[in-house]
């Protein structure tokens, strides 16, 4: 099966995924065409055979304020689904790939070469985004159009169905992870450089986007400082960095707190993490957080959103309402506070995480791609 994948190439969750679902199916054999604007991300380890990569250029102008990248998107899909003799696409964040699918789909219905269309909806193209009247009635329409739907966690397709009128079934297929390349390695020696007398680590992974609420993980960790010795690791970029080490330099952290930017080799540094903190506003799954419990990694977090569906109270870490810095911290002290405690709350995220293998989850993609194109 030839399959075309569309995604956002950045370290953004649904890219992130969309790379990883791409590099599952091509080692069971699929053919998988990516195509975006860039290299994603996660793509850049090693030759893959059955990989392709096409890349989406967008010609300026100086009339265009906006250049038009839907109009150039469909157009390559239009190229490459028939010049590759593509089966199926499969779209990860609706905006504006479901609408330039939809585009192109009947640009090729002219000559009989129209190929269905799957929507994996991500997060914030339903919940933040798709929700602005600026742009419902395309997304309503275009996730329509789908030839099917899937959503990464029960929350989000109830998002969905809250929001829009949906007239089809939406598929829950949970995020997965590669536990062959995120596990525990032992990295004791980064750990010895990075917190030298025994601190526990406490990191964050986003794209410090103001829904991730950043400013609250630094809250927490004063608040855990104060309690006992530790350190804090601060992994991506996005608009609030700035504002972020600011605010940690006035808070007199800035010894403690490092801002590592974007990290390609994420799971080194979960392996030498103790503790993650994820304050989000809301989220539809936390596949950040998914991939540090991979590594042995306990959660704090809010109960946001998907993510009551992956940490477990009490369990794989902590939830707490959104803004409660008091909570989150004390959680993140009765986690770290004791080692045999620890270990436990390590061992179950582990254990848990294992549920979210991608061999359990991967099969469910190859089922539905089998029943859209029987059916289309
Ligand atoms: O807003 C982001 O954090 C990025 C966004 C994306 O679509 O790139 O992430 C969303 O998709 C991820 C993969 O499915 C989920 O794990 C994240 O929870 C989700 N983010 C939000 O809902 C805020």
């Amino acid at each position: 099966m030839k399959i075309g994948i569309v995604c956002y190439p950045t370290f953004g969750g649904s890219g992130v995924l969309a790379t990883e679902l791409g590099l599952a199916l091509s080692d069971k054999g699929y053919e998988v065409h990516f195509i975006t604007y860039e290299q994603p991300v996660r793509l850049t380890q090693g030759f893959h055979p059955n990989i392709y990569f096409h890349e989406v250029k967008v010609p300026t102008y100086p009339l265009f304020d906006f250049p038009p990248y839907e109009t150039a998107l469909a157009s390559t899909m239009v190229h490459v689904i028939t010049n590759q003799q593509l089966d199926l696409l499969h779209l990860h964040y609706a905006i504006p790939h479901a609408s330039a699918a939809y585009f192109a789909r009947q640009i090729l219905k002219k000559t009989g070469k129209d190929i269905p269309f799957i929507t994996t909806l991500h997060g914030t193209d339903i919940t933040l985004v798709g929700r602005d009247a600026t742009y419902a009635p395309v997304v309503t329409f275009s996730i329509n159009e789908s030839d099917a739907i899937t959503a990464v966690s029960d929350n989000l397709k109830e998002e969905t169905l809250r929001s829009f009128a949906i007239e089809k079934d939406i598929h829950v297929i949970p995020n997965f992870v590669d536990v062959k390349r995120f596990h525990q390695t032992d990295k004791n020696h980064f750990k010895q450089m990075l917190a030298p007398d025994g601190e526990r680590i406490l990191v964050h992974v986003s794209n410090f986007r103001t829904v991730k609420r950043v400013p609250d993980v630094v809250k927490v960790f004063a608040e855990v400082k104060k309690q006992l010795p530790a350190k804090l690791l601060m992994i991506g970029d996005g608009p609030d960095r700035q504002n972020v080490e600011e605010m940690t330099r006035n808070m007199g952290l800035y010894n403690d707190v490092r801002f590592l930017g974007k990290q390609e080799h994420i799971s080194e540094i979960l392996s030498i993490s103790d503790l993650f903190v994820l304050p989000s506003a809301t989220e539809s799954f936390g596949l950040s957080a998914l991939e540090a419990m991979a590594c042995g990694v306990p959660v704090i977090s809010t109960n946001a959103g998907g993510l009551p569906e992956i940490n477990v109270q009490g369990k794989t870490g902590y939830l707490s309402d959104v803004g409660d810095i008091d909570d989150m911290a004390r959680n993140a002290v009765d986690i770290l506070s004791d080692s045999e405690r620890l270990l436990h709350f390590k061992k179950a995220a582990i254990a848990h995480a294992r549920k979210f293998e991608k061999q359990h989850i991967i099969p469910q993609y190859e089922k539905l791609y089998e029943a859209v194109i029987a059916s289309y």
